[in-house]
């Protein structure tokens, strides 16, 4: 059975404190291919040093396009059936947006805010005795600070991120408008990305600009909540949580 680890399931609000893992958990579950959830300590573990990552008899895989990508052709996986090629076109640029702007500065507001990066050290590295878990928190937010700064958005002030970031989530609402979903009545793999993303914004205790901007959409408060019912409604088969 195919073998999926993730980040421990330790942060409320979220099925996953990793907007990818809930993207590729949702769609397992949206297709029905049952698997095995592992949870993992350290994303190291992976063969791309990120989860989620995933063991299918013995071949390991790391980022969540080359997942889906594997599971289309030894499965028949895919969410995009109904896409035209200009739509398939509109869902690659949205997801590209969402995880390669939208996730980090959704990243900046969990770790570079003092207030809410106390809270991602309970949740990460709480289990750590002291004087261990000062070291290792502080050894994590350097490196949190670097990825941002190569990325790019940490060179921006705080405004500038979250500008940029509230500007990515009315991206989303305008798509959406009054669909059920971003490409009309079925969900699809930009949806996945899409709640994994979100949910992961405003289903935490962690409050940001960015949840304010989700908050104060009626239109998206909807559609997480339509893209949870599904999630929670489709329940995985043979789901295991690792111990
Ligand atoms: N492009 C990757 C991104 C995965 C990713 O960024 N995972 C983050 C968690 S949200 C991670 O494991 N970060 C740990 C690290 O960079 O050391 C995918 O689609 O799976």
């Amino acid at each position: 059975m195919l073998r999926l680890h993730t980040f421990k399931d330790c942060l409320p609000g979220t099925p996953d404190p990793s907007g990818f893992v809930v993207k590729l958990m949702t769609v397992l579950r949206l297709a029905g291919v049952g698997h095995e959830r592992i949870e993992v300590d350290n994303p190291a573990a992976g063969p791309k040093g990120k989860v989620p990552f995933i063991d299918d008899g013995g071949l390991l895989l790391g980022d969540t396009v080359l997942i889906l990508e594997h599971l289309k052709k030894t499965r028949g996986v895919d969410l995009d059936r109904h896409l035209s090629p200009l739509q398939k076109a509109q869902s690659h640029a949205l997801q590209r947006m969402l995880e390669e702007r939208l996730y980090w500065a959704c990243v900046y507001s969990r770790w570079m805010e003092p207030a809410n990066a106390k809270i991602e050290d309970e949740i990460f590295f709480g289990d750590i005795p002291w004087p261990i878990r000062g070291f290792i928190c502080r050894q994590a937010h350097k490196t949190v600070e670097t990825a941002l700064h190569h990325h790019g958005l940490g060179r921006h002030n705080r405004e500038e991120i979250y500008a940029f970031g509230v500007s990515d989530i009315e991206a989303v609402a305008l798509v959406l408008g009054d669909q059920d979903f971003l490409f009309g009545n079925e969900p699809s793999v930009a949806d996945a990305t899409a709640f994994g993303m979100l949910i992961n914004i405003v289903g935490p205790d962690i409050p940001s600009p960015l949840k304010n901007a989700v908050v104060g959409s009626p239109t998206l408060m909807a559609y997480v909540q339509r893209m949870q019912v599904l999630f929670d409604g489709a329940a995985p088969r043979l789901e295991m949580e690792a111990a």
